[in-house]
């Protein structure tokens, strides 16, 4: 679905960034994303017993909502994501943020990297 914009004032948010891939990268079509927070992650997804401000991971403006058991915890608040439609070759923004419990897009929270993957020849 497309992300929509949030009303809801940017109140305390837990922080969040994401770790790689980095801007520009050069990625593989099955896109892995790395990200760090300081959120309570099972109080902020879809796995919340009353749905509130969750994780949003999107793909060129379409948007999805990780479970709990899709998120790999690697430590120090870092987490893997891995998108489980490949990808195809060329350019792609994979972005992060906070939702609100309308599934709205809170701006201020929007992390965002532009990657490129590889046609299927130039991999290795
Ligand atoms: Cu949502």
């Amino acid at each position: 679905m497309p992300a929509k914009k949030s009303t809801v004032a940017p109140s305390p948010l837990p922080t969040i960034t994401i770790v790689s891939p980095v801007e520009g990268a050069q990625v593989d079509p099955t896109i892995a994303v790395v990200f760090e927070t300081d959120g309570d992650l099972a109080k902020m997804t879809m796995d919340a017993k009353e749905l509130g401000n969750h994780l949003h991971v999107d793909i060129d403006g379409t948007s999805l909502m990780p479970m709990m058991k899709d998120l790999v915890p690697l430590g120090k608040n870092q987490y893997r994501y891995v998108f489980d439609l490949p990808v195809k070759p060329g350019k792609h923004v994979v972005s992060l943020y906070w939702s609100d419990a309308q599934h709205n897009a809170i701006e201020s929270t929007v992390r965002k990297v532009n990657v490129s993957v590889g046609s299927a020849a130039g991999m290795k």
